[in-house]
């Protein structure tokens, strides 16, 4: 049975109760050059206005860097600094355990600080994946890591990462005439990875901007429960998957509903679905079939029937066989799958 320690105070962040009951302030601000439809500076804006001014953010090299801190400018309000590709996690340690020491030198006043640190999907789920592991491990720190996922490492021009779903077109994996299908692997599994392997960190989401009461509740949560938190957002990228901007909205909810994005929080040890995932666990609502997920998006244009079915029978798979559907990809019993070639 895991054991969480309480250590230092945090903000005591309630859960807004209604749009209505939204924060007017605003942290993160006009100025940046996110592309039309950026569901990402979506994400940033409400992260910020979720945390509130008493928030430091770190952000590694991104998109959410390059586009929101043009030369002499930027967008944020908060006290915002850049970190290395792959330290969202070490940057999120090193800022909570130097305020922490700062406080306790009396060389700041004594009061709860959030810190949150974000990463893309190349600069998490790959290239900082064992510093945001090491921060989980840390339970005298409050900090919140953020990844947020556009399924590619899209600043540098749409290269496939781990994060990208099987078989989308990325600049590393054009599709072509002898072989269509030029990426074989599935999407990591962030969120439940690190659930199941930080058993002492109280509280790990997946959060969707189409959703964006529940996700920042989610970041109020992960700031006020204490020691270091991580939310993963899936967040629909106009350029990368290639649809107009104005479908970004929609293109999020289409992510959850059809199953490919399951939101779900594990809090001190106990997983709780979510929204409309809950209701498709439940069986209260049934999953979109993912072709009109997927069609929406050039980065599928290429995909054939065949692919299609491959790409729904893994979905199945989650719902149907995983041992917590959604989460934990344990089989229940072991299959072979079969991808098309
Ligand atoms: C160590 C290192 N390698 C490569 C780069 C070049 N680079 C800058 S941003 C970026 C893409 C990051 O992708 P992701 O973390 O998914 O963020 P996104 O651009 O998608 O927002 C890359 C490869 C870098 N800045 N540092
Ligand atoms: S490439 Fe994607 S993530 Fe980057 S600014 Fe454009 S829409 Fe946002
Ligand atoms: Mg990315």
């Amino acid at each position: 049975m895991a054991t969480f320690v309480d250590i230092q105070p945090t903000q005591q962040l309630d859960p807004i109760k209604g749009v209505k009951k939204m924060p007017l302030e605003e942290f993160f601000t006009s100025g940046h050059r996110t592309c039309q439809g950026c569901e990402s500076a979506l994400v940033m804006k409400l992260m910020a206005k979720a945390a509130g001014p008493r928030t430091v953010v770190l952000g590694s090299t991104g998109c959410m860097y390059v586009a929101n801190t043009t030369y002499y400018s930027t967008s944020w309000v908060v006290p915002w600094m850049h970190t290395q590709l792959g330290s969202s996690g070490s940057a999120a340690m090193g800022a909570a355990s130097g305020l922490k020491a700062l406080m306790r030198k009396g060389k700041i006043k004594d009061e709860p600080i959030n810190v949150i640190a974000f990463c893309g999907d190349g600069g998490g789920a790959d290239m900082g994946l064992s510093a945001i592991s090491a921060a989980l491990t840390h339970p005298d720190y409050n900090l919140l890591i953020l990844m947020y996922d556009n399924e590619s490492y899209a600043n540098t021009d749409i290269q496939l990462s781990g994060s990208t779903p099987y078989g989308a077109h990325t600049t590393f994996s054009p599709p072509g005439k002898m072989k269509r299908i030029m990426h074989h692997r599935w999407k990591k599994n962030m969120a439940g990875m690190l659930a199941a392997g930080h058993p002492t960190c109280k509280y790990i989401a997946t959060v969707c901007m189409s959703y964006p009461l529940q996700a920042m509740n989610s970041v109020r949560k992960a700031l006020s429960i204490g020691g270091p938190t991580f939310i993963h957002s899936l967040d629909p990228c106009p350029k990368g998957w290639d649809y107009d901007p104005m479908q970004s909205h929609e293109m999020g909810e289409l992510a959850v509903t059809t199953g490919v994005w399951p939101l779900y929080e594990v809090e001190e040890g106990v997983i709780r679905l979510y929204g409309k995932t809950k209701e498709i666990a439940e069986g209260r609502y049934k999953r979109f079939p993912v072709r009109d997920y997927l069609l929406r998006q050039g980065r599928f244009a290429h995909f054939t029937d065949d692919d299609i079915d491959y790409f729904q029978s893994k979905v199945d798979q989650m719902w149907d066989k995983w041992l917590v559907p959604g989460v934990i990809p344990f089989l229940k019993e072991v299959e072979t799958d079969h991808p098309p070639k």
